[in-house]
């Protein structure tokens, strides 16, 4: 039974926490896991050896710099190279560098939503790659695609790195192609990370390291709503559960209560009671197929104009046009 009394939900974070404890089965979306300490969990994960989705993608741009650069050429006036979700820019680095020195005419327009990032990510590039023109903006991925619409004087290279599409179900997969390509004129591309299907232990393995990091990323969201919306998660007595289902491809992270519990979340006024062992599912990495791109690709009116792949395949960058 839950109880509620007086509730006032005047953001997405607080409606979002809402919606998802209150229903059943529970949910929490992972697009919260990114506070300060979920960001740098989140760097320690990229670095872990199970992890090996940033590597492979490192592989990628470092081995193919070339082709990938000409297929991002723009006529004279150049391009804008806008990365959604830019984060560290280690990998991006690769592609600025050949690119600048080979005296590309492009201006590189990372867009985060963590200020953080960006204002670090801007400070990093101006001291190594002084000579890339960077015009960095903190926004939410939707947000800014609207503003991205504006940007039509010349061609526009849109970058999506780190398989970030894999949160999104299929359906929202769809509509968050079809809003890039209603942004995109004739020309423009659209270069993008898809994981692909693999050994199903290596997936596991990778979303259930033997360190605890994903665990404690996991749970991190726990401890964001105990300080942000005063609750009192028992954090410890929650259990980081992973599947991978290798017929749909869907890797699924649970939050699994160990015992009977009773939380508060004192902003809500609210109490959510946890039978033991019920789940809180807090996010999908979908792992994809060639077919299952040129599906997603084929419904958001985009298509496949060629692909990337690192030595073990496990990883592929696909180069879209409308
Ligand atoms: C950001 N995103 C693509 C990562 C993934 O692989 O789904 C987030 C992550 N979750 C657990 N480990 C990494």
């Amino acid at each position: 039974m839950t109880t509620k009394t007086h509730v006032k939900l005047d953001t997405s974070f607080k409606k979002e926490v809402y919606e998802g404890l209150t229903a059943f089965p529970k949910y929490l979306s992972s697009k919260y896991f990114y506070d300060k300490a979920g960001d740098k969990l989140f760097q320690d994960i990229m670095a872990m050896p199970e992890y090996y989705l940033t590597d492979c993608e490192y592989e990628i741009l470092k081995t193919h710099t070339q082709p990938i650069a000409e297929y991002f050429r723009g006529n004279e006036n150049g391009f804008d190279f806008i990365e959604l979700g830019a984060g560290d820019g280690k990998k991006t680095k690769i592609l600025l560098k050949y690119l600048s020195e080979n005296k590309f005419n492009f201006i590189y327009k990372p867009i985060d939503i963590s200020q953080n990032a960006i204002d670090s990510l801007y400070k990093k590039l101006k001291k190594e790659l002084p000579n890339v023109e960077v015009d960095a903006e903190k926004g939410e991925y939707f947000e800014v695609l609207k503003r991205l619409k504006e940007y039509n004087s010349r061609k526009k290279v849109i970058m999506v790195l780190g398989s970030n599409i894999g949160n999104l179900l299929h359906p929202r997969a769809i509509d968050f192609l079809s809003k890039l390509k209603d942004t995109m004129q004739k020309g423009d591309m659209l270069f993008m990370g898809f994981d692909q299907k693999k050994d199903p232990q290596t997936i596991l393995n990778a979303y259930n390291d033997n360190a605890g990091i994903t665990a404690a990323f996991n749970k991190n969201i726990l401890t964001r709503i105990n300080r942000e919306l005063d609750a009192d998660f028992e954090v410890g007595k929650f259990k980081h559960w992973e599947t991978y289902n290798p017929e749909t491809g869907t890797a699924k992270s649970f939050l699994v209560a160990t015992k009977k519990m009773e939380v508060t979340i004192k902003q809500f006024g609210l109490t959510i009671d946890f039978k033991p062992w019920e789940t809180i599912h807090t996010e999908i990495s979908q792992k994809y197929t060639d077919n299952v791109v040129n599906w997603l690709a084929n419904e958001a009116g985009l298509k496949i104009e060629t692909s990337f792949t690192d030595s073990k395949g496990y990883y592929k960058n696909y180069v879209f046009k409308r």
